[in-house]
């Protein structure tokens, strides 16, 4: 990218390790679906897993604080369960019958079943970064001024409180035709798609997270 703008240079960081969370606003889809293909696309390029992404939604922007808290929570609880080890596996052998204590060596049916994915998913490890997309525009009420607020206070808590980090992937925006700029669908063409710097932060940040515990 030219210019001052922009995060700089920067090293590329191997995302293959990484699991990322992604929950996204749907107000204003067009600009929403847009950043999210932008974060998509920059997640692959670090080497990120499609298996390894979680992609959830929340109605707005105003929820995504919460629904931050609670995803990443909630990883953290299923990794914790599998940490405790006996109990799980004890339940995986009611869900599907049969041993568990190998996971690899279970038959491709039972491998595929409801109870084995919920098995597979609890193995995951918690997030190690969630990227937070929505995208407010300004109305004629004060209403934008504390969402807006209320969010980017909300998000950076978040962050604080559990040490995942949780990259600010919030417009707020004046117009719609500035979220078709920073969505990178602008008419004009002379727009760039946040969404893919936001990929980047989330890749560095998972990684760096790491090297720093
Ligand atoms: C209500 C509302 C309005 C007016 N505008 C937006 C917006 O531009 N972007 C957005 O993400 N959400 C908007 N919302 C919805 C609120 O964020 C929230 O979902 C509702 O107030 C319910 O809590």
């Amino acid at each position: 990218m030219s210019g001052i703008k922009g995060p700089g240079e920067a090293r590329t960081y191997d995302g293959s390790a990484l699991r990322i969370g992604i929950i996204h606003a749907r107000w204003n889809t067009e600009i929403i679906d847009a950043l999210l293909k932008g974060t998509l696309k920059s997640l692959h390029a670090a080497g990120v897993q499609d298996e390894n992404i979680v992609i959830q939604t929340v109605p707005g922007s105003y929820e995504l604080p919460y629904a931050v808290k609670q995803m990443y929570t909630a990883s953290q609880a299923q990794a914790s369960v599998l940490a405790a080890g006996g109990g799980l596996l004890a339940s995986a052998t009611d869900l599907l019958g049969g041993s568990t204590s190998d996971l690899a060596s279970l038959p491709t049916k039972a491998k595929e079943s409801d109870g084995a994915k919920q098995i597979k998913e609890a193995m995951k490890k918690p997030f190690d970064a969630i990227i937070a997309i929505g995208a407010l525009i300004k109305g004629s009420t004060m209403h934008f001024e504390y969402i807006s607020d209320a969010v980017s206070q909300g998000l950076m808590k978040v962050q604080l409180e559990t040490g995942c980090p949780v990259v600010f992937g919030l417009l707020t925006l004046l117009t719609e035709e500035q979220g078709l700029e920073r969505a990178g669908i602008d008419k004009a063409g002379k727009g760039h798609n946040h969404g893919e710097d936001w990929g980047s932060a989330a890749v560095e940040l998972g990684y760096k997270r790491v090297a720093w515990a």
